[in-house]
């Protein structure tokens, strides 16, 4: 007899199997969003059909494939403009951007930066497994600098970028760092995200066992999560400075910033109003 998840009337359940190989941290990722989602609407702060999921191209962006709401798939760094098109022009939806970090911050790098400017009224979750998966394991922005990639095979000579400071220094409403090694509090920072005005961004340290983790030493999906959760450090609201990105210091996880400045929805809508002879 099939037992049904707790989760399964969130899911596109024909969908299942994901495409994601055994031991990914997505499946994690994924369980904590339907679970925030789930409080949400429970609570009934959040409808689910005003619920809307964006995503670009990559094994993280393809998660929106999976979550049984209004969904879009579409092409590879363009999902922030697309889930802001949808904002303009249904404002009572919640949209949810999830990208890799080779979607959000390196093709789609200018739409990140240009809707954090805006405090665009998004919640933009960045899963960052450290590489570009779905493509073979190149290097990315968020690489560590020294470790090999398919694309560095003497490691990375790169700087890494700390995508926390920069929607910090952008003016996001709220930006927080979690990991797929610490559920309860990454849950808590996406609950907390889709209750935000504004943009709330959410980086999620992620693991890809199968091109990072291989490549780099670690033989089972187990040994790479249990070193990322070694090498992630907990801070109870760390400053922005605090947000230490880096293979040999460790990665700072916590919530950096939660500010209620009006997100661009709010300010367009004055704007239009006052263009259309209204008070304004
Ligand atoms: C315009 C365009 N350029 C390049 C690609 C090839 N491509 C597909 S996914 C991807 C990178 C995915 O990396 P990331 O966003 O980090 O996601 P992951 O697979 O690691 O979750 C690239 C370069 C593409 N599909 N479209
Ligand atoms: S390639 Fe990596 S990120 Fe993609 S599904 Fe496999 S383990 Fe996950």
């Amino acid at each position: 007899m099939a037992v049904a998840h707790p989760l399964d009337r969130y899911l596109r359940t024909d969908r299942l199997p994901t495409m994601w190989c055994p031991g990914c941290g997505l499946g994690i990722l994924l369980g904590c969003i339907l679970r925030a989602l789930d409080r949400r609407i429970r609570e009934g702060s959040l409808r689910r059909e005003n619920v809307g999921f964006a995503g670009g191209i990559g094994c993280s962006a393809r998660m929106t494939l999976y979550p049984y709401f209004d969904s879009a798939h579409v092409i590879h760094g363009r999902a922030i403009p697309f889930a802001l098109g949808v904002k303009i022009v249904k404002p009572e939806m919640k949209m949810i951007v999830v990208g890799g970090d080779g979607d959000i911050a390196a093709i789609g790098g200018n739409h990140i930066l240009h809707a954090i400017r805006r405090n665009a009224d998004l919640v933009v979750i960045m899963a960052n497994n450290m590489i570009y998966g779905m493509t073979g394991g190149q290097q990315a922005p968020t690489t560590p600098r020294g470790l090999y990639t398919t694309t560095t095979p003497y490691g990375n000579p790169e700087r890494e970028i700390n995508i926390v400071k920069l929607a910090a220094a952008l003016g996001a409403n709220y930006v927080a760092r979690g990991s797929v090694t610490h559920t309860p509090l990454l849950e808590q920072m996406i609950y907390k995200a889709l209750g935000k005005r504004g943009l709330a961004f959410v980086e999620v340290l992620s693991t890809c066992p199968e091109l990072f983790g291989r490549h780099i030493g670690f033989r089972s999906p187990v040994d790479l999560y249990s070193e990322l959760r070694k090498r992630v450090v907990v801070k109870t609201r760390p400053s922005v400075e605090e947000s230490d990105y880096s293979w040999e210091r460790g990665f700072v996880i916590g919530e950096f910033v939660d500010r209620d400045e009006p997100g661009f929805i709010e300010v367009l809508q004055e704007y239009t109003s006052r263009a259309r002879g209204g008070a304004g």
